[in-house]
């Protein structure tokens, strides 16, 4: 059957690094459409809709929407930049034919940047290269050009690959320019470039409809949306379909057809190849599955996205105060959210354990997971959930771990102590570059495990101005034990309200996480005890009244300002036989065994 192209659409991704400007430049080219009105009230960072996205300033998932440029319609796939979303990028991937990488003109291609090309490359994406902002004071255009192209070279990229277009941006103000001194105050040239670049989707002609589901939405009216480029075939409104997924065929019947328009959604009578649908009238559908037309149901192949790296298990609230602060707590209602969010989520795994009360997450790491626990907190939930762990692998008899390429960005003066922690960590430096600025760039390869709870450490030991970025570079023999947390916990011995008194006198002991009147219980943690060891206390103890009035001094006990900790804090804190127990009002890290007898018999049991 031969192949005809759509000249009307274009299919086009948005990758990059962290922060190097995507959804930023996706609000101007909605700005430069006429998406809006002129002078129009427009929130910035416009597809960051998801409340965690606009208060962490970053974006989550990958999303769909499109504008109109010169008669041509874009659909854009925004995606996000932090490696743990990687997975998004790889199923938005399946929906296009082009891409725009994306690269900082003062950083220069990082690790994510390298992540996305490759993922790009392998899928035989146009890629247009946009050196981004470079109205920074540091930018280095040239050379950063230079990096790209090494970039390219090094991921074997083919001659027609290489040959990339290549524009310069301020993606913040909506200017882009095919070269240095060119003059232009719009995004024009990069569209134009978007346009005569990209691609049209291509489809067999007079093939039956066929679409690969790529993402899942929700309607309160209509329900379960699927998402997806519509590969080959029209389809119209009420035809009869199926879905073919991995466990069998299902019957569906298009109840409406919508397509992107800007950010929203609008219905049409009829969807043509090689654009983007969003389907409703479908139920039990997963993303990878192929929506066809049931006169002639054929596969196309599935989404594969890279295995998950890191797994944490997450329980059923068993703490005295559970229930008191959520609305869900059973665990079919846990198992149930969290089966739905593999749903949506490619990246995401959830397997049963022994334990009915405990189920293992498996993803991309730890911020994907606190994303998760973040958010089902908002939704109500309450739970417990233990150390984030790497999944290792096995080869024969030998026991592999994952690996990461580590590259910091610090002052040369942190050098020391960055070099020091990584290598405790059982890290190796393989590269140092010092520009002579004062600040230099070091390389690191550091099992996976060793990198869980060391960015906030990396913070504060480079007093908040160092940059660290990573990627999985693969598998390794297992490096051996690594050191754990070199402090213990303050472990609460009773239930009751904790008291500055008590607080006052056990801040001589360590770091304290609460303050007075806080509801405490026997095994939770209320701070981190500065010797090695675990330490029972008593946070709840009064101070004895005597008849004597006691001196105005002894009254006023002054206690340290405390911050109580975050989620990731929490997680980061805790070790192999602790929990944090997160509910939508409160983060409590405390014993996985909470009466002190039963710890004590554990211990003698695994140290005879
Ligand atoms: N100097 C300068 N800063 C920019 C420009 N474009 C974006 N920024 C800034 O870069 C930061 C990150 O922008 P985002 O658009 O959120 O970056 P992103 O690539 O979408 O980030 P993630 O989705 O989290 O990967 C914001 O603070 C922007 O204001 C630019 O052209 N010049
Ligand atoms: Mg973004």
């Amino acid at each position: 059957m031969q192949l005809v192209t759509n000249p009307k659409i274009r299919n086009l991704a948005i990758i990059a690094h962290v922060d190097h400007g995507k959804t930023t430049l996706v609000d101007q080219m909605f700005r430069q459409s006429g998406l809006f009105r002129e002078n129009q009230e427009i929130r910035d960072r416009l597809m960051d809709s998801m409340e965690l996205e606009k208060e962490r300033g970053i974006t989550i998932s990958a999303k769909n929407c499109s504008i109109e440029w010169k008669g041509t319609k874009i659909n854009i796939l925004d995606t996000p930049g932090h490696a743990d979303f990687g997975g998004e990028v790889e199923r938005a991937l399946t929906m296009v034919d082009g891409a725009i990488l994306l690269v900082d003109a003062s950083e220069g291609p990082l690790p994510q940047t390298r992540f996305v090309l490759k993922k790009a490359l392998e899928n035989r994406t146009q890629v247009l290269v946009v050196i981004n902002k470079i109205d920074r004071q540091d930018a280095r255009p040239d050379e950063v050009l230079n990096e790209v192209y090494d970039l390219f070279i090094d991921l074997e990229a083919d001659d027609g690959q290489i040959d990339f277009p290549v524009f310069y941006a301020v993606g913040r103000e909506g200017i882009a320019k095919t070269s240095l001194d060119a003059d232009s105050n719009t995004l024009e040239p990069l569209l134009d470039g978007v346009v005569d670049h990209i691609p049209a989707p291509r489809f067999k002609e007079d093939a039956p409809f066929q679409m690969l589901v790529a993402d899942l939405g929700y309607s309160e009216f209509l329900g379960r949306l699927a998402v997806g480029r519509v590969m080959n075939g029209q389809v119209q409104r009420n035809e009869p379909l199926v879905c073919l997924g991995e466990e069998g065929t299902k019957a569906l019947r298009a109840t409406k057809l919508q397509v992107y328009r800007g950010t929203s959604m609008a219905e049409i009578g009829e969807i043509e190849a090689g654009d983007i649908l969003i389907l409703a009238g479908v139920e039990d559908v997963h993303i990878g599955d192929t929506i066809c037309h049931a006169d002639s149901p054929k596969a196309l192949p599935r989404l594969r996205i890279d295995e998950p790296t890191v797994s944490m298990r997450f329980f059923t609230n068993t703490s005295p105060l559970s229930g008191q602060e959520g609305k869900f707590v059973q665990s079919t209602k846990l198992r149930e959210r969290l089966l739905r969010e593999t749903m949506r989520n490619v990246s995401l795994q959830v397997e049963d354990t022994d334990d009915a009360e405990c189920f293992l997450v498996k993803g991309r790491g730890e911020l994907q997971m606190s994303i998760l626990i973040e958010t089902m907190r908002r939704e109500g939930f309450e739970l417990s959930v233990g150390r984030p762990e790497v999944i290792c692998r096995r080869e024969g008899t030998q026991l592999l771990e994952p690996i990461e390429e580590v590259y910091i960005d610090c002052d040369e003066d942190f050098l020391g102590i960055v070099s020091e922690k990584l290598s405790l960590r059982k890290g190796r430096m393989v590269n140092l570059v010092n520009h002579g600025t004062g600040r230099i760039r070091a390389q690191f390869q550091v099992p996976s495990r060793g990198l869980i709870g060391y960015r906030n450490e990396f913070l504060t030991d480079t007093r908040g101005t160092g940059i660290l970025n990573s990627m999985l570079l693969g598998y390794e023999p297992h490096r051996g034990a690594l050191p754990t947390r070199l402090t213990g916990s303050l472990v609460a011995d009773r239930s009751g309200k904790s008291v500055a008194y008590a607080l006052f006198n056990l801040e001589p002991r360590g770091r304290l996480f609460i303050g007075p009147g806080i509801e405490v219980y026997e095994g939770v943690i209320i701070g981190e005890h500065n010797r090695n060891s675990d330490l029972n206390v008593n946070p709840c103890k009064e101070k004895k009244l005597t008849n004597v009035r006691a001196s105005g001094k002894d009254e006023n006990t002054v206690l340290t300002p405390v911050l109580p900790l975050t989620l990731e804090q929490a997680i980061e804190f805790i070790v192999d036989d602790e929990v944090v127990e997160v509910t939508p009002k409160s983060i409590r890290p405390r014993k996985a065994i909470l009466s002190n007898s039963a710890r004590q018999i554990a211990a003698k049991r695994i140290t005879p």
